[in-house]
């Protein structure tokens, strides 16, 4: 039975990885501009894009009893603040939609292809959450979430696989279970092949060293180089603390605050809220105000699928 605690980790854990994630993100400009912007007025860590977008989906399930593309294509328009870090493909798309264009028009508008990016991903545990009863409306529905910002193959590739393996830690799996039921979504090869080596790492209970996970997995903004390595970590650190687990994320480097964001929504959402460290979460950016999101989500999927 999913708990309402599971569905408050994985918003909250999502939240609070994307947090800690975010000072480690980027160069020098990006640190020195979220050392003046990443905290509150009243001192608390800011999040970014990752878990803007993701309360901007939620509330649109919420407010639709499910998906409704253009309400959501609104939604994600209207919370765009650029303080929050977006990537720049996703904050010149959000822009022209919030300036009245269609989505469907303007999605392909920067690389013919679509995004390539992890923003599809980033926020795909939110439809995993909702969905987890309903495996064949999770897929369709990841899918045509991300396809709104992240029209590219591989940018939807990495949205079902986050979505699915959200569901499967829900339904308090083991890391085995998660990996191979989540990876059975994955068709393209730049996902494949990493989705082996971190099948093979868990299964005989290999650690290697964050400098070999990044070599192997990636770390860097494209789906395709975050999704699989904030899987691997989230699981390798199932039994661990989210403490460590964040730790090693930012020693992997590069795009801290997504595969923190997305290996703390898979973790909080197989552990629960209560296992978050809250010495951390006092310290978050509105809690309270995540906290009520993720109870109507767990209210209305609970009617809804
Ligand atoms: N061809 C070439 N480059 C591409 C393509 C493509 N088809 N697609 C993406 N890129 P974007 P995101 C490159 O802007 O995925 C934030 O910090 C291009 O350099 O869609 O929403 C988030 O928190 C483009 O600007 O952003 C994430 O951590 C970049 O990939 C991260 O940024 C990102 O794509 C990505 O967010
Ligand atoms: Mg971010």
């Amino acid at each position: 039975m999913v708990t309402q605690d599971q569905f408050v980790g994985c918003l909250l854990g999502l939240s609070l990885g994307d947090a800690i994630g975010a000072p480690f993100e980027g160069g020098v400009i990006e640190r020195f501009v979220w050392k003046l912007i990443g905290k509150t007025r009243s001192g608390k860590m800011r999040w970014t894009d990752d878990t803007q977008m993701s309360l901007a989906l939620a509330k649109s399930l919420i407010a639709n009893n499910g998906l409704d593309p253009n309400h959501l294509a609104q939604q994600f328009a209207a919370s765009y603040r650029w303080s929050r870090g977006y990537g720049p493909a996703a904050a010149k798309l959000l822009k022209k939609i919030k300036n009245g264009k269609d989505w469907q028009q303007v999605n392909r508008s920067t690389y013919p292809e679509g995004s390539f990016g992890n923003g599809g991903a980033m926020r795909a545990p939110i439809i995993g959450m909702f969905y987890h009863q309903n495996p064949q409306q999770l897929l369709k529905v990841a899918h045509a979430s991300a396809h709104i910002t992240h029209a590219h193959p591989l940018g939807i590739e990495g949205a079902l696989l986050l979505a699915s393996a959200t569901a499967i830690a829900l339904e308090s799996q083991g890391s085995l279970e998660i990996i191979n039921g989540a990876a059975v979504n994955c068709k393209q090869k730049p996902f494949t092949t990493r989705l082996k080596i971190a099948q093979e790492w868990l299964q005989n209970k290999k650690y290697p060293a964050a400098d070999e996970v990044t070599k192997n997995l990636g770390n860097g903004i494209a789906a395709e180089a975050s999704c699989v390595t904030a899987l691997y970590i989230s699981l390798r650190f199932l039994d661990d603390t989210f403490e460590n687990m964040m730790k090693f994320i930012i020693e992997c480097g590069g795009d801290t605050d997504t595969i923190g964001a997305m290996a703390g929504a898979i973790w909080g959402a197989k552990r629960g809220a209560g296992d978050l460290p809250l010495q951390y979460l006092e310290k978050l950016e509105s809690v309270d105000h995540l906290n009520e999101v993720a109870l109507s989500l767990y209210d209305v999927s609970q009617k809804s699928c």
